[in-house]
C-alpha cells in the first residue's frame, strides 16, 4: 500500500548518474518518486531499470513521465499532475567539452530549462508548497580566482556549459528572493561512480584500464593531464542534495571533498588498482605513460580532447555543508577508483563473454 502521507518528489535527469542514485535514496526514505525521462530511439534507462515498477500496479512508488527540459508545456503538465513536495532539477547537457559544440542547445536545456520549472511552479501556484533543488556546479568557478572555492568565491565560468549553469544558479536565487520560494543551489564538485557516463574522464580511464589489462585495447588517449579536480562519490553527493531540501531555510551550499588530484594521478592510481605500474616520460603534450619496466605505451595525449578554454584547478571548501547540513564526503578517492576499476573489469569480462557466445 502507498502511504498517503509519503512525500512526493519529482526528479529531472533520472536516467543519469545522479538521478539514479537519488531515486534509490528517496525510495529508501519512503518517498513517492516521479521522474522525467526523455524519449530516445534506444533504451536509455539502464541505470534505473532495477527500480522499474509495472505501470499497471496501482500502488507503485516509482513513476516515469516522458518529458524534456526544452518543452514548457510538458513540464507544466507533469508538475500539475504530480503536485510534488520537492523537485530535484538534475537534467542537463552535462558534458563540458560537448557544450562548445552545442552551445545553444546547452543554454536552452541547462539555463532556460531551469527557468521553465521555476516559472511552472509560479504558474501553478506551487511556489509556497514545492521545494526546489538546482544542480549547480563547481564549473561556475572556472578560472581560478581563489582556492579553496567556497560559497562566497566569485564565479568565472569557462565554457558554454558553465555560462548556462550560471544563469540557472542566479535565476534560482532570484526566484527565491522574488517569490519567497524554497529554492536552493547545490554547488557540487565533480562526483563519479561506476555509473558515470563513459565519456567523462574518470570513467574513460577506468574502462580503458579494464580493456587494456584484458589485452583488448592498446592505448588510452587523453587530453589535459594536468587538470586538477576535487573528485567525490556520487552516492555521497545525492545525500547532500536531499539534506539541502530538508533545511528550514533555502540556501546555497558547496559539496566537495576538500582534496584535489590531477588527471595524471588518477590514471596512475587506476592502473595500480589493476596491478599495473605507470611510469611517466616526456614533457607537455608529448607526455606518455609507459608500463614500468617495459616499452609498452599505455597513455598518450591527443589534442582533440583539449578544450578551447580549460578549468585548471578545482578544490572545494565544504565547511558550510559540514556545519549546517552535517554532510561530509565519506568515500575516499582511492576507494572510489577501486570500485570503478573493479566494476569495469567485471563489465568488460561479461561483455567479452557475451561476444564469445554471439
Ligand atoms: P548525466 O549526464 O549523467 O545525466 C544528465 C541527465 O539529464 C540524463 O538523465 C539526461 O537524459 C538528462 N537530460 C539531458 N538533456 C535533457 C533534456 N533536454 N530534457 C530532459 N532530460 C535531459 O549527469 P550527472 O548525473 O552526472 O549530473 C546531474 C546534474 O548535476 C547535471 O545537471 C549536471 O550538470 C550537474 N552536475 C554534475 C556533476 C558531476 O560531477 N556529476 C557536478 C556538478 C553538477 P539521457 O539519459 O536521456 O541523456
Ligand atoms: P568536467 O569533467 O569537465 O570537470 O565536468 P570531465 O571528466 O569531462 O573532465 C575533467 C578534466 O579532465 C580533462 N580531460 C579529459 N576530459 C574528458 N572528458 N576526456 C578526456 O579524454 C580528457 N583528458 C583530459 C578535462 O580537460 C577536464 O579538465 C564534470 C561534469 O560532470 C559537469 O557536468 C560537472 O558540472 C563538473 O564535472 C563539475
Amino acid at each position: 500500500m502507498t502511504n498517503k502521507d509519503a512525500k512526493r518528489a519529482l526528479i529531472t535527469g533520472v536516467t543519469g548518474q545522479d538521478g539514479s542514485y537519488l531515486a534509490e535514496l528517496l525510495l529508501s526514505k519512503g518517498y513517492e518518486v516521479h521522474a522525467i525521462k526523455r524519449r530516445s530511439s534506444s533504451f536509455n534507462s539502464g541505470r534505473i531499470d532495477h527500480l522499474y515498477e509495472d505501470p499497471h500496479e496501482t500502488h507503485r512508488r516509482f513513476t516515469l513521465h516522458y518529458g524534456d527540459m526544452t518543452d514548457s508545456t510538458n513540464l507544466i503538465r507533469i508538475i500539475q499532475e504530480v503536485q510534488p513536495d520537492e523537485i530535484y532539477n538534475l537534467a542537463a547537457q552535462s558534458h563540458v567539452h560537448v557544450s562548445f559544440e552545442t552551445p545553444e542547445y546547452t543554454a536552452n536545456a541547462d539555463g532556460m530549462g531551469t527557468l521553465r520549472i521555476l516559472e511552472a511552479l509560479r504558474i501553478l501556484h506551487l511556489e509556497k508548497k514545492t521545494r526546489f533543488y538546482q544542480a549547480s556546479t563547481s564549473e561556475l568557478y572556472g578560472k581560478v580566482v581563489e582556492t579553496p572555492q567556497k560559497e562566497t568565491t566569485p564565479f568565472y565560468p569557462r565554457s558554454p556549459y558553465g555560462v548556462a549553469k550560471l544563469y540557472a544558479f542566479w535565476i534560482t536565487v532570484n526566484y527565491r528572493e522574488s517569490y519567497g520560494m524554497h529554492a536552493s543551489n547545490g554547488i557540487l564538485f565533480n562526483h563519479e561512480s561506476p555509473r558515470r557516463g563513459e565519456t567523462f574522464v574518470t570513467r574513460k580511464i577506468t574502462r580503458a584500464v579494464a580493456a587494456i589489462t584484458a589485452g583488448d585495447q592498446e592505448r588510452l588517449y587523453l587530453g589535459n593531464l594536468d587538470a586538477k579536480r576535487d573528485w567525490g562519490h556520487a552516492r555521497d553527493y545525492v545525500e547532500g542534495m536531499w539534506r539541502i531540501l530538508q533545511q528550514d531555510e533555502p540556501d546555497d551550499y558547496v559539496l566537495a571533498t576538500g582534496r584535489t588530484v590531477s588527471v595524471r594521478d588518477f590514471v596512475t592510481t587506476a592502473f595500480k588498482v589493476a596491478g599495473v605500474e605507470v611510469e611517466w616520460k616526456g614533457e607537455g603534450v608529448d607526455e606518455r605513460g609507459y608500463e614500468r619496466g617495459t616499452n609498452r605505451c599505455l597513455v598518450e595525449v591527443d589534442p582533440r580532447y583539449f578544450r578551447p578554454t580549460e578549468v585548471d584547478l578545482l578544490l572545494g571548501d565544504p565547511t558550510k555543508a559540514k556545519e549546517k547540513l552535517g554532510w561530509v564526503a565519506t568515500t575516499t578517492l582511492e576507494e572510489m577508483i577501486t570500485e570503478m576499476v573493479q566494476s569495469d573489469i567485471s563489465e568488460h569480462a561479461n561483455s567479452a563473454h557475451q561476444r564469445d557466445k554471439d
